[in-house]
């Protein structure tokens, strides 16, 4: 680790307030460009702690930049990984107010719910699927606190991977009913179609991204516990939204989930 525990406070406490507070802010990397995969990973850490602290509680966990269309919006090449607080969640077919959030986006993702825990190193695809309870249709609302989205990825690590809200509804299945490579998705907005893709965008299969957080925590000497949410990466572009802008992710097969953005 190259920052002391008093700058990693310090960072934390400042993108948390970003947040909160709905205030971006020039990548840290600016003024910390010594900061390693280590040191993101501990502000990141900090930023659940503060909340845990405030009496939150984490209900799920998220990769992102786990497709090639996201890889490429973001010039970047590496997925990441964060958590989900629960005020995160937003009810199916509810409100999400913009005013809290500085620039939104959202990604069509596919989520799943562990029903026993995984631990890596060496988790695979069949590991993931054996133990999966079912897959859901989500939409994950993402917020960088990065001014016009400029970042790194050590940045993001530490803002949480852009975690904001997020919604998760439609028809939960068993993973083994499911095809996930080939599962065909369309977002629309306000009735729109803005995006299309299949499962297999992500990594090759969604799975493959839970598979890569289970090994990401092994080699922290944590694991993902059973009965965890997991948001696997958005299957396409994130697409920006603005208040009375109206989302819904249609999945083949599960269903649909939508949320409505408002002031
Ligand atoms: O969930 C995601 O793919 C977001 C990762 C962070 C980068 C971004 O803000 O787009
Ligand atoms: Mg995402």
């Amino acid at each position: 680790m190259k920052l002391d525990a008093q700058t990693i406070a310090g960072l934390a406490a400042h993108l948390e307030s970003c947040e909160l507070e709905a205030r971006d802010t020039p990548k840290i990397t600016d003024e910390h460009p010594q900061m390693d995969w280590d040191d993101a990973y501990a502000i990141q850490d900090a930023i659940r702690r503060r909340k845990t602290d405030r009496g939150h509680r984490i209900i799920g966990l998220k990769a992102g930049l786990t497709s090639h269309a996201k890889m490429k919006q973001m010039g970047v090449e590496t997925p990441v990984f964060g958590f989900l607080a629960d005020n995160f969640a937003v009810p199916e077919g509810g409100e999400c107010r913009v005013s809290e959030l500085i620039h939104p986006k959202v990604e069509p993702e596919i989520a799943f719910v562990t029903r026993r825990a995984l631990k890596g190193p060496g988790c695979h695809i069949g590991a993931v699927l054996a133990a999966t309870d079912f897959v859901l249709p989500g939409i994950e609302v993402i917020d960088s606190r990065y001014r016009d989205f400029k970042f790194d990825l050590k940045s993001v690590v530490a803002d949480n991977t852009s975690a904001a809200r997020f919604v998760v509804g439609g028809r939960a299945i068993p993973a083994s009913e499911v095809d996930l490579r080939t599962i065909g998705i369309v977002l629309e907005k306000n009735g729109e179609p803005v995006a299309f893709g299949a499962g297999a965008a992500v990594l090759g299969h969604p799975a493959a991204a839970i598979a890569m957080l289970a090994n990401h925590l092994g080699a922290r000497g944590e694991e993902i516990p059973a009965g965890t949410l997991i948001l696997s990466g958005g299957i396409t572009e994130a697409v920006a939204v603005a208040a009375g802008d109206s989302v819904t992710l249609r999945v083949q097969g599960m269903g649909s989930v939508g949320l409505r953005f408002v002031e």
